[in-house]
């Protein structure tokens, strides 16, 4: 082959879920194939129309009739903390409540001190085994957030550390900065006003200077955030150019649903408490919802997010791992679909795009990845299951055959 003829993989004999928005369901192909040049899908569909030029000259993997999806996107991590929380696991089964933990110093303020004690070092080791996993599982996109730092350097330190993940392993990482989060231990009630000025005025603008986040990020709740707290800080980072994510209505309703689409927020998280009036805002403004089952499981919640209205209301919905140390120390987002289908009702179909298409979107990342879709990166997951509903239906094992990254 000359030097200026393009260079084609072909991936052939597979069966697709190509998730392509104008197809109905998975947009699924039965013989299909998809190939790529560089790293960029140039084609995905039915086998027979290959063109010939990319056949002709193609490196071609036989898949063996197995199953291709689009790599999976986790559009929300905390992957990179240190420690871990075990021992409140146990103080929790011994009957302690996770507000009581906090109380004690416990709870996100543990995980705030083993992060500010890491170095980045220690951080990037201790967290890696984390993206491994995900990786494993066919995962090629990761959200990872800060939050555990909470002072400009630790804030710093978290994204660093999640830019040098994504720049040393074959993943694409998505970094946000969670800068609200929860109040640092050394800020005293009285002095949150000043802290909410240093978040705006000081530690979002280094950050977007920087270069070390792609959003801004806050937990509106009663333990962390207000909502008129959050506007400030949306107003500020909106500003800056950082687009914005809210922890929306975890564990009671803040209206942070609406306040996330007054925004045009990328997503609103959790909303387990959200009412009708913050889905219709949602909708209208194309805010996705992306439900973390983990952390409903993980705190035994009662309530679930109201998936009915967001359904109807047409909300795109992602599913994500929301994995941290606290409520969902899980790295599986196979695991996260079959709790989405099993405790929020999510179709088998909207579990799948929930971990692809709409996770992708929930990034703004919907025209680089997400889909089988000529021109976005070939980023798949090739699967050994008989049907799609297998990735949703078991619990435990991993099916994935290969995975592809930038068509390596
Ligand atoms: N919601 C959560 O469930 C986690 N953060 C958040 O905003 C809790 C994080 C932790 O407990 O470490
Ligand atoms: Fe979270």
């Amino acid at each position: 082959m000359s030097l200026d003829s393009p260079h084609y993989r072909l991936w052939r004999n597979a069966r697709l879920a190509t998730l392509a928005p104008e197809s109905p369901g998975l947009g699924v192909v039965e013989q299909g194939a998809v190939a790529c040049e560089g790293e960029r899908i140039v084609f995905a569909g039915a086998e027979a129309d290959v063109p010939a030029e990319v056949s002709a000259a193609a490196d071609i993997v036989d898949c063996g009739g197995r199953w291709i999806t689009p790599g999976l996107v986790d559009c929300h991590t905390h992957l990179v903390y240190a420690g871990d929380r075990a021992t409140e696991f146990e103080q929790r089964l011994a009957g302690a409540s996770y507000e009581e933990i906090a109380r004690t110093g416990g709870g996100i303020a543990a995980t705030v001190r083993a992060v500010r004690a890491a170095d980045d070092d220690t951080l990037y080791a201790e967290s890696l085994p984390r993206l491994h996993a995900m990786m494993a599982e066919g995962v090629t996109t990761v959200e990872i957030k800060s939050g555990y730092g909470l002072d400009l350097d630790n804030e710093r330190k978290q994204l660093r550390v999640a830019r040098r993940l994504g720049v040393e392993n074959p993943v694409n990482v998505v970094t946000t900065f969670l800068g609200a989060h929860a109040w640092p231990p050394e800020v005293a009630p009285a002095a949150r006003g000043q802290h909410l000025l240093h978040i705006r005025e000081d530690m979002l603008p280094a950050i977007a200077r920087e270069g070390l986040a792609d959003a801004f990020d806050a937990f509106c709740e009663t333990i962390a955030f207000s909502d008129e707290s959050v506007a400030q800080l949306f107003v500020a980072a909106k500003r800056l150019g950082l687009p914005v994510k809210l922890h929306a209505d975890q564990l009671s309703n803040q209206r942070g649903a609406a306040l996330a689409a007054r925004f045009d927020a990328l997503s609103a998280d959790h909303l387990e408490f959200a009412e009708a009036e913050g889905v219709i805002a949602m909708a209208r403004a194309g805010t996705v919802a992306v439900l973390l089952p983990g952390a409903f499981y993980f705190l035994r919640e009662l309530k679930v997010p109201p998936v009915l209205m967001l359904r109807q209301a047409g909300v795109k919905l992602a599913v994500a791992t929301d994995c941290n140390p606290g409520t969902s120390p899980m790295t599986s987002l196979l695991l996260a679909m079959n709790m989405a289908a099993t405790f929020f009702r999510l179709t088998v179909p909207e579990c799948i795009a929930g971990v692809t298409r709409e996770a992708a979107r929930a990034l703004g990342k919907q025209d680089e990845v997400g889909t089988l879709e000529a021109g976005k990166r070939c980023d798949l997951a090739i699967w050994d299951i008989e049907q799609p509903a297998d990735l949703v239906y078991r619990i435990g094992g991993n099916p994935l055959y290969r995975r592809v990254w930038n068509g390596q």
